[in-house]
């Protein structure tokens, strides 16, 4: 059939106005939704990013961003309502953690995504009274890029795990050999003089836990919580291995003079620091394998961190120098200090080799 009657036609017209119109209202509805969710388009980007799953949890469990912030409370007795200790297990935590090194992290993203953080990296639980004040010391020079991964990663991390914690990054200044352990105690020393303290973590810049069942805070013994890594095909590389991220109380970081000062360059400092806590008889705690997971981002050897030749012979006499060098010979130089809603940034003067 090649043409329709007249009648045929203005049948067809009637039914093609209906449609045009029925795609006009689609449309417009369409375009009233896409208008009004356009804000939340920015968190949507980032859907890909694990974090979402955590920072749900942070807004279920009273951690507000502004829109979800209760009205502030004129009246006292509501905010000093009696507030109990955290449990041992929060009840937040998510388990295993999916890992990934993307470029769309920046640390403005991560400013937004922590609301609830005070100058210098600071947070406490609203709902609970920490069961301890921790302080995260990173030591630090030149890797803005894996800071930006850790702070993105971290945060999130250690506010389900209801920490008191602070963030202090320890920037060495200049150009000689990098001194992680010295930079370590010098962390110690800055954060105590901000506030009460119990608990350090040494953490490397470029490590992130892959389960936050692995808690950041202090155990009855010494604790390295970086058991097993990816680097190291997800096993310690050995029995006393100590390096990456571990964390000591006040008492048990006093009781072995804090770490020694005069390893310049890389590596035998965390072996130091093993010598150190069985030297003074005390165990090293770990989580076990499956939680204590993590990833180390790759990276090849810093320009100024060459192995340290006299590594060996200086972890043969920890016994005869841990007394006179540690803590209790701590001396440095504070060029600078920093800071911001994520972090503390401490830059110093170490010294010379
Ligand atoms: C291993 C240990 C580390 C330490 C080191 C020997 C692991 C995961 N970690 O790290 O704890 O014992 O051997 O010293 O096995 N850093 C800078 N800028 C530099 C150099 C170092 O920021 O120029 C910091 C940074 O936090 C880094 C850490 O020092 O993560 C350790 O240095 P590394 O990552 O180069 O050494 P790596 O991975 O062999
Ligand atoms: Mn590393």
């Amino acid at each position: 059939m090649r043409y329709a009657s007249g009648n045929a036609f203005s049948f067809m017209d009637k039914i093609c106005a209906l449609v045009v119109l029925l795609c006009f209202l689609h449309i417009s509805v369409v375009l009233v939704y896409y208008i009004r969710n356009a804000d939340s388009s920015q968190t949507l980007k980032t859907t890909n990013l694990q974090n979402h799953q955590i920072h749900r949890k942070l807004t279920e469990q009273g951690v507000t961003t502004e829109e979800t912030k209760p009205p502030s409370v004129s009246n006292d007795t509501e905010t000093e309502r009696k507030l109990e200790t955290c449990p041992d297990n929060p009840p937040n935590l998510v388990g295993p953690l999916r890992i990934e090194f993307s470029d769309l992290v920046t640390l403005d993203l991560v400013r937004e995504q922590n609301p609830a953080l005070q100058p210098g990296g600071r947070f406490k639980p609203q709902d609970c009274i920490a069961q301890q004040k921790v302080a995260m010391i990173i030591p630090f020079r030149n890797r803005d890029e894996h800071l930006k991964f850790w702070l993105y990663y971290m945060h999130p991390i250690l506010q389900n795990q209801q920490l008191d914690y602070g963030i202090y990054i320890i920037i060495q200044d200049g150009d000689d050999a990098f001194n992680r352990a010295k930079l370590l105690n010098i962390g110690y020393a800055e954060a105590l003089k901000e506030y009460d303290y119990q608990c350090f973590v040494f953490s490397d810049v470029d490590l992130i836990p892959m389960d936050d069942r692995n808690i950041y805070k202090c155990f009855s013994q010494p604790r390295h919580l970086s058991v097993s890594m990816d680097k190291f095909g997800f096993r310690l590389p050995y029995a006393t291995f100590f390096g990456g991220v571990s964390s000591l109380s006040k008492e048990q970081y006093l009781n072995i003079n804090g770490f020694p000062n005069n390893y310049w360059g890389w590596g035998g400092e965390d072996d130091d620091i093993f010598n150190r806590i069985s030297i003074k008889g005390m165990s090293i705690s770990r989580p076990d394998g499956m939680i204590g997971r993590c990833r180390m981002i790759r990276h090849g050897r810093d320009k100024l961190n060459d192995p340290n030749p006299q590594r060996f012979d200086q972890i043969a006499h920890t016994r005869q120098t841990m007394g006179q060098d540690g803590i209790s010979s701590l001396s440095y130089k504070i060029l600078n200090v920093e800071k911001d809603q994520l972090f503390t940034k401490i830059t110093v003067d170490v010294g010379k080799p």
